[in-house]
């Protein structure tokens, strides 16, 4: 099969989004950048490089639970369903659901154009009975699906945690508006990071080979070759921590001495030690997670989780009742 195999529909933000959003997030205080903005075809790349670093527990943890527990997911979406991957990415941990649950339709949506062009074409090369769908968004804005769905149950797939990305109103209203896209009968099926022992998480979040920190410095990066921004990379320093009140891994970019960066003809000033907050990552325990999923109408079905207890995969249906041919 070729390239041709795959439908895609180009909604990736304009560069000008990119700049209104950092000179917004730059003018706040504290100063922040979104993490969706780590995610060029680099910051994807190293993206997928700390997904295999010994340090990062979540990926392959999930991987672990997928594996476990496709058979059932099958049981509960049933077969012939139309498959909705959000932050699709390098579309590994989607296989091993293709495979078992042998989806009609797959859509995946990523806001990295080039990487997820590039996975939906193995994927539709790799499994010939498949329609496969593409759409290039940032789903944190715009979640309404291209034009490409019948009526068949949609499962959709949110992985690696990526809802930790949200603050926790965010992440309401991101279930809450998943919900209205799945209607009638669909279901979501989301990994979520646990909350555990803080040395466990620090080690994810500050690897021995430094790519993390490459990853987090790569957004300096981006402002400097996209928004043609003046600054010196080597003068900020990867820094994460686990914020237990908050119960989320915090990173940010922190400027080593006072200086000013320049956009635009804007200056901004940092104090010394003064930091770009560039990443929440919010841990949630199973009840806590339940209790968001209630509030959004969602109905928790199953709950998957690794015998250390390290990531939990939900199962989330919209209609109240199990569906009739689970019980
Ligand atoms: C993609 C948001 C799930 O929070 O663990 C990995 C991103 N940042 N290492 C996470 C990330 C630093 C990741 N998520």
């Amino acid at each position: 099969m070729s390239a041709r195999a795959v439908r895609f529909y180009d909604e990736h933000p304009s560069p000008a989004t990119l700049r209104d959003e950092v000179l917004q997030g730059l003018g706040a205080h504290p100063k922040r950048i979104a993490p969706k903005f780590f995610y060029d075809e680099r910051g994807s790349r190293l993206f997928d490089a700390i997904c295999e670093l010994p340090e990062y527990y979540p990926t392959r943890t999930e991987m672990a639970i997928l594996r476990g527990c496709a058979p059932e997911i099958r049981q509960l979406a049933g077969p012939n369903c139309m498959l909705i991957e959000l932050g699709s990415g390098a579309s590994r941990k989607i296989r091993l659901l293709l495979e078992t649950l042998r989806p009609r339709r797959y859509l995946g949506i990523d806001i990295s154009r080039e990487f997820l062009l590039e996975s939906v074409e193995r994927l539709a090369q790799d499994y010939p009975w498949l329609e496969v769908h593409a759409a290039c968004a940032d789903f944190s804005r715009n979640l309404d699906l291209p034009d490409c769905h019948g009526t068949e149950r949609k499962l959709a797939f949110f992985p690696g945690s990526t809802i930790g990305n949200f603050e926790p109103y965010e992440a309401l209203a991101f279930l809450q508006h998943i919900r209205r896209l799945l209607q009638p009968d669909g279901a979501l099926l989301v990994g979520v990071d646990l909350k555990k022992d803080p040395q466990i998480l620090h080690r994810a979040y500050n690897d021995n080979q430094g790519v993390t920190a490459a990853f987090n410095l790569n957004l300096l990066e981006r402002l400097r070759s996209e928004l043609g921004a003046k600054l010196d990379p080597r003068v900020f320093r990867h820094r994460a921590f686990y914020n237990a009140k908050a119960g989320r891994i915090e990173m940010h970019l922190v400027s080593q001495h006072a200086q000013e960066i320049c956009i635009d003809g804007r200056r901004f000033r940092f104090k010394a030690g003064e930091s770009i907050h560039s990443e929440n990552s919010y841990k949630y325990s199973v009840a806590e997670f339940h209790a968001l999923a209630r509030r959004a109408a969602l109905q928790p079905v199953r709950v998957w989780l690794d015998p250390e207890r390290l990531f939990s995969v939900h199962y989330l249906s919209v209609a109240a009742a199990c569906p009739p041919y689970i019980l």
